[in-house]
C-alpha cells in the first residue's frame, strides 16, 4: 500500500474505528477458504443454527487447520504492517454465516478488557479481520457500524451492555433494540477478498440476508499491538488454549503471532461492560 494511503486508513481506524483494504485475499486463497468454510458449516447440525439465529454461525476456526494459513497469511501481515502493525499477535477467529432468508445480527461489541484504563484511550487494543467470501451489501446482509463509538457512548450501550448473549443470538425477541437500525449507522459494503479491520471496542451488526445465498465472513481477532499492552491484559493472551491439531501450526508458522508473557501480572478478569470512562 502506497504510504499516503496507509496513513489515511491508520487515520481512520483510529477516528472512526474502522477501515476496508480493498483485494487483500487473492482469488485462488479466497476459493480455498470458500471451501473449508463450506465444509465446516455443511456438517453442523441444523440446532447450530437455531442457537444463532441471529448470528447465522458460530464455529471456531480451531475446527480446522487450515485457518492457520489465512492467520498468517502474507498479504494481511502486510497490510497490517502498512498500518504500523508490524508485531502483531493473533487470538481466535470464527467463521460467521448467514444462511439464505436470514435475520440481522445484533449491535454489539466485543472487547473484554474493559477494566483497564488504555480501553478508553485511541490505540486499538484489539482488532479484527473480517473476511466477506461473497459481495456484500444492504440485501444480503453487509456489515453496519457506527463510527466513533470505540472511543465514544452512544444510546445503544446502554441496551446491548452484555453482547452475545443466548438470548440475543436466538433472537428470542426480535423487538429488541439490538436488531433495529441505530442513529448513526452506516453500512460497509464490500467485496469478496477485501478486508475490514475494525477496532473490537466499535458498534457493529449486520444486516439480514434476504438473498437466497449464502452469506459468510471469516473474523479473525490480532492484537495489533500486542508489546505496548499492560502486563494483566499480555498475561492474558499468553494463555491461549488451542487444541492439539493445532500444535505443530502454534510451533510453525503461527509462532511470530503467538503471545507469550514472561512478567509476573495476573491475567486481567473478563469484562465486556464499558465503564463510566467511555465518553
Ligand atoms: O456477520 C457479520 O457480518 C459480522 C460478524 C461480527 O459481528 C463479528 O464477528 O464480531
Amino acid at each position: 500500500m502506497a504510504a499516503r494511503a496507509a496513513r489515511d486508513k491508520y487515520d481512520q481506524l483510529l477516528r472512526d474505528g474502522f477501515c476496508v483494504i480493498e483485494g487483500v485475499l487473492k482469488p485462488e486463497m479466497l476459493a480455498r477458504v470458500r471451501t473449508v468454510s463450506d465444509r465446516l458449516l455443511d456438517a453442523q447440525d441444523p440446532s447450530h443454527f437455531e442457537q444463532q439465529k441471529s448470528t447465522g454461525s458460530m464455529i471456531s476456526v480451531f475446527d480446522d487447520v487450515f485457518f492457520a494459513e489465512l492467520v498468517s497469511y502474507p498479504p494481511a501481515l502486510a497490510a497490517l504492517a502498512d498500518l504500523g502493525f508490524d508485531r502483531p499477535t493473533w487470538s481466535s477467529g470464527f467463521v460467521i454465516s448467514k444462511p439464505p432468508r436470514s435475520p440481522a445480527l445484533f449491535w454489539h461489541q466485543d472487547w473484554w478488557g474493559w477494566d483497564d484504563l488504555c480501553s478508553y484511550e485511541p490505540p486499538p487494543q484489539q482488532v479484527f479481520l473480517m473476511y466477506y467470501l461473497v459481495d456484500t451489501d444492504r440485501y444480503n446482509g453487509c456489515l453496519r457500524v457506527i463510527a466513533g463509538s470505540h472511543l465514544n457512548r452512544h444510546p445503544l450501550h446502554r441496551y446491548v451492555e452484555e453482547a452475545h448473549t443466548d438470548d440475543l443470538r436466538a433472537m428470542a425477541d426480535p423487538d429488541h433494540p439490538a436488531y433495529q437500525p441505530a442513529p448513526g449507522e452506516m453500512d460497509v459494503p464490500v467485496r469478496a477478498g477485501d478486508v475490514v479491520i475494525g477496532d473490537s471496542r466499535l458498534l457493529h451488526a449486520a444486516h439480514g440476508n434476504k438473498s437466497d445465498q449464502r452469506r459468510t465472513v471469516i473474523t479473525l481477532w490480532y492484537i495489533p499491538l500486542y508489546h505496548q499492552l499492560p502486563g494483566r491484559i499480555q498475561a492474558y493472551l499468553a494463555r491461549h488454549p488451542r487444541p492439539d491439531t493445532w500444535m505443530d501450526a502454534t510451533r510453525g508458522k503461527l509462532k511470530p503471532l503467538t503471545a507469550v508473557y514472561d512478567g509476573e501480572a495476573e491475567p486481567i478478569a473478563w469484562n465486556r461492560v464499558p465503564g463510566h470512562a467511555l465518553k
